[in-house]
Order: structure tokens, then sequence, then C-alpha cells
């Protein structure tokens, strides 16, 4: 056992120095077996959970990027493969950077992605996004020009967002798309969001479990939606295509953001009279959790 072997139970990579952009060395030759093979049995978990679940273009990126090689990714490497297709490159970070960074990074197709990966004792769930989280989650799909577009678009729009204090309208947008997007396709509903993607039990519960909302995207319909960070998502809303989602939010938000300021946030579970509802949650799961919870 080597001493980073004993250092991965903890993000060594929040001791390591890094730049103003707060950007560090990946120092790909640190990893240690262990957190290779970590690598390998989440990338297989997620595969075998995804077939017939992610969208194809999620599929058809992971091919591209040659991400099917095993162990972690070296991100120099891997940018080498990704700059050609979209302009993008992945960059490693420690952990969550301040918001005005990550949305520079965006702004200049930089996607940052943490260095470190999660602890065996947070297989299934992590709060902090480590390397598994955004390099198999988030990166794919930056090789899929319109995506890639539409990321950048976002990074540009968080730092406008940031400026008119609108953040926590935008930040919905990141999360129910971004994060936790689905989107229709010829043979029923697919995964793109980062977030269901990297976990191997939400991929099953978002698509096929009776509990959640399922509501067709409206770009000021989510703008206004509150969402929970520590468990499934009560409500996954639902894309036609990258270009639509492009299409919608390729516009000035300022008159958005106006009406935004006056209407109320929608609770994370709520169906309201405009939704198109694809499927109308039973949330027989949250309500198992609560009652559990209360006894
Ligand atoms: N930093 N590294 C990293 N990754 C993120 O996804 C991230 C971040 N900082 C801020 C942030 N996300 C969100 O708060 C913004 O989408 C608003
Ligand atoms: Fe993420």
């Amino acid at each position: 056992m080597t001493t980073l072997d004993q250092s991965t139970g903890k993000n060594r990579y929040l001791a390591a120095p890094r730049r103003d952009d707060f950007t560090l060395d990946q120092d790909w030759a640190s990893y240690s077996p262990a957190e290779h093979d970590r690598w390998d049995r989440l990338f297989a978990r997620a595969q075998t959970v995804l077939q017939g679940r992610a969208c194809d273009e999620f599929q058809s990126a992971l091919q591209h990027l040659q991400l099917s090689e095993g162990g972690i990714p070296d991100m120099a490497k891997l940018s080498a493969r990704l700059r050609p297709l979209t302009g993008w490159q992945v960059v490693p970070v420690a952990e969550l950077v301040p918001d005005e960074v990550f949305f520079d990074h965006l702004a200049n197709r930089r996607f940052p992605a943490g260095a470190f990966i999660r602890p065996e004792s947070e297989m299934d769930y992590l709060q902090e996004p480590d390397i598994f989280h955004d390099v198999f989650g988030h990166v794919p799909l930056l090789a899929n020009p319109v995506y890639a577009d539409f990321m950048e678009a976002y990074g540009k729009g968080g730092q406008r967002a940031m400026a008119l204090g609108q953040l926590k309208n935008l930040a919905r947008l990141y999360w129910y798309t971004i994060e936790f997007g689905l989107m229709k396709s010829a043979d029923g509903l697919r995964i793109f969001g980062a977030g269901i993607l990297s976990s191997a039990t939400e991929s099953v519960f978002a698509l096929e479990d009776p509990s959640p909302n399922r509501i067709t995207f409206d770009l000021e319909r989510v703008m206004r939606t509150d969402y929970i960070i520590d468990d499934f998502q009560q409500t996954y809303f639902v894309i036609d295509s990258f270009e639509k989602l492009l299409e919608d939010s390729y516009r000035d938000f300022g008159d958005l953001y106006a009406r935004l300021a006056k209407a109320d946030d929608i609770a994370a579970d709520a169906v309201i009279t405009d939704d198109h509802v694809v499927s109308r949650g039973s949330f027989a799961y949250f309500k198992a959790k609560n009652s559990a919870a209360s006894h």
C-alpha cells in the first residue's frame, strides 16, 4: 500500500498547489492501482445500467473519446481528443470552484473536472463532484457540437446572471438539464443529465420508477422550479433534442429575468396547469422515505 492509497480516503488534491483559475496538475501518475480499479468498477457498472437508458449521443461520444479504456482518464490526453471535435478541454480542479471562476471556464470551453475519485465508502453516492461524476457524467457530451454550444452559452449566461443577481434561476436550468435532464427518443425516454448518468441507481429511478413527475421542458417553468440536492429528483424535465434546448435557451434572458423576479417559485414536486405532463409521479418512494424517517 503506497502512502497515496492511504490518502485515497480523502481528497488529496485539496492540499495541492493551484493556479489563480483554480486549476491544478492532475499528476496522473499519482493515482494508485486501487483508484484505477475503482474507476473501472464504476465505469463497468454504469455501462451495464446505461444500455438502453443513456441517449445515443452519450454512447457514441464515449466511443469517440475512447473513455472505454481502463483506468482513470488522463485529462490532458482526453482534452487532446476532445479539442478537435468541439474546441472543449477538461481541466483538473480539487473541488467546486467559485461561481465566477466556473462560468469563466465554461464560457471559454474549459470544463473544470474534479481530479479526486470517491472513496470506497461512497461508491453509490457522494455530494461533491469527483472525477467519475465529472469526466464520465459531464465530459462525453461535450463532444456533441450542439450540447457543446449550449454549455458555452450557459457559461456566458452565468456571467450575465451573476451581474444581474439572477443566478438562482439560471442554476435551476443547469440542474434540470445538464445535471438531471431526460430526452425524448424514438424508443422512449433517454438520459442525458450527468447527475443521472454517473449514478447507477438514479439511472433506473429517473427512467422507470413511477414516483417522480416527468414533465416536458419549458425554459421559464424550469427556471422557477426548486430542486433538492441530497436525494433523487422529484421532477425530471424532458427535452425533445439538444437542438431544441439550445434554440429555446438562445435568447436574451433580460425580459425573462424581469418576469421571473415577479413570479413565485414552484415546488420541486408540483405539477402546474400549463405543464405538458409526460408522467405524473406517485411519490411512493418519497412517501416511504418520509414515513420511515418519522418512525
Ligand atoms: N465548480 N468544479 C465545479 N463544478 C461545478 O459543477 C460547479 C462549480 N461551481 C459552481 C457550480 N457548479 C454551480 O453553482 C453553478 O452551476 C451555479
Ligand atoms: Fe455535475
